[in-house]
């Protein structure tokens, strides 16, 4: 069993990242989590924060001389803003003026509801943890898993499908390969998956009329994992269905308000012939489809085709064009006035929900093959990728 568990505020000293259940003897490549952490820092239409900030982790527990020990695996990614937020973050007692405590919730974010059931009087102990500044940790820990899961040919990856009302033309997408579209996207600061220069300039153009409008940005991106093994995930129990589980995993991501597995919601408003992918079989490939609209899950199992899934991010919360609401001290009317805020981060989303679903996948892996080190994890898995027959007889 996998355990995964964040900590840590925005402007506190770090975000942390914890895993219980990685297998022993597992060969951490440091530069590859690294360079994760960066990919999530990346896209255009970001804050200033992100110039301040340079993500590396630091392992602080369950790793030895490069290999994990089969213990508690504490992840670090220190904040370098924390220097100019001592003062009011710190966690040694002190009395906050009052001028520096926030009173003022921004609507759309944890703000009003976080106060009310917490008895804050000020904000900040809300917003400091719902910050979207812990999808690093959420990051540190999928590296981690990713660098698992590639080591048996399992690839993450994703890319941007719209921003605002721009969107990736349906067409020319089908006509790459999944791996094709994030090559793609790797190269793309808006991290879109197909190659034209007009359509990036679109996207950008998008972002810089909102930021100019005072305004912010959602978009959809879609995530998907390929050599994924047949019969992950059961039928036998709601909280076994794998659809389920990644579904929790990715909406659980700051200002997500949607998931779909496959070609989701559009499969309600078309025909059961249309919607359901036929079945084959050649002595090469085994089973296989032809077309992947159920996003590689059939029955709450992955069928051995790409797992893919989307979601949609709602416009960050934080606007420079204010919003009504209510002052929690003096309970007036207030226009919010703001600070820094990114306009759009969805390609940073994006490799978050990579992050989410390789925690996931891994997890479930873990579940189906429980291996104490990585040796045995790897015959198990080996194993039952060539078992032509599921059974695993
Ligand atoms: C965030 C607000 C901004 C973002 C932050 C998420 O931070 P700040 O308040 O320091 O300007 O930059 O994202 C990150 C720091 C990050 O690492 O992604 C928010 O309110 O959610």
């Amino acid at each position: 069993m996998l355990r995964f568990f964040t900590a840590g505020e925005s402007h506190g000293k770090g975000i942390f990242a914890y895993l219980e259940g990685i297998p022993a003897n597992f060969e951490i490549d440091f530069d590859f989590v690294n360079r994760e952490l960066s990919r999530r820092q990346k896209g255009y239409g970001r804050g200033g924060r992100m110039k301040i900030e340079k993500d590396r982790v630091e392992f602080l527990s369950g790793v030895r001389l490069g290999k994990t020990l089969g213990s508690p695996i504490l992840m670090a990614i220190w904040n370098k803003d924390y220097k100019n937020w001592e003062e009011i973050m710190k966690p040694e007692p002190d009395d906050l003026p009052e001028d520096k405590k926030v009173t003022r919730p921004r609507p759309g974010h944890a703000d009003l509801s976080g106060v009310l059931k917490y008895g804050f009087d000020d904000v900040r102990n809300v917003l400091e943890r719902s910050s979207a500044r812990e999808t690093a940790g959420r990051v540190a820990a999928g590296a981690l898993c990713k660098d698992i899961l590639r080591r048996f040919g399992i690839t993450i990856g994703s890319y941007v499908i719209s921003i605002g009302s721009v969107e990736v033309p349906k067409k020319v997408l089908e006509n790459l390969s999944y791996l094709e579209r994030f090559k793609i996207a790797e190269n793309s600061e808006v991290r879109i998956p197909i190659d034209d220069l007009t359509l990036e300039k679109r996207f950008k153009e998008e972002i810089d009329k909102a930021k100019e409008n005072g305004e912010s940005l959602g978009g959809v991106f879609e995530v998907f994992a390929i050599g994924v093994p047949v019969g992950l995930g059961s039928h036998t129990q709601w909280d076994k269905r794998l659809d389920g589980k990644i579904a929790q995993s990715i909406m659980s991501i700051q200002a997500i308000k949607g998931v779909e597995v496959g070609i989701g919601f559009e499969s309600a408003k078309t025909i059961g012939s249309k919607v359901h992918d036929e079945i084959f079989y050649s002595e090469e490939k085994g089973f296989y489809r032809k077309t992947n609209r159920a996003g590689g899950i059939e029955g709450g199992m992955t069928n051995g085709e790409p797992i893919v899934i989307r979601a949609a991010m709602k416009p960050i919360p934080t606007l420079y064009n204010p919003l009504k609401s209510v002052d929690i001290k003096t309970k007036e009317p207030f226009e919010a006035s703001i600070e820094r805020s990114d306009v759009c981060a969805v390609p940073a989303a994006a490799v978050v929900g990579e992050s989410m679903l390789a925690i996931t996948l891994l997890s479930v892996i873990l579940e189906t093959f429980p291996a104490d080190n990585f040796e045995k994890l790897k015959k198990w898995f080996e194993f039952y990728s060539l078992s032509s027959d599921l059974s695993l007889k």
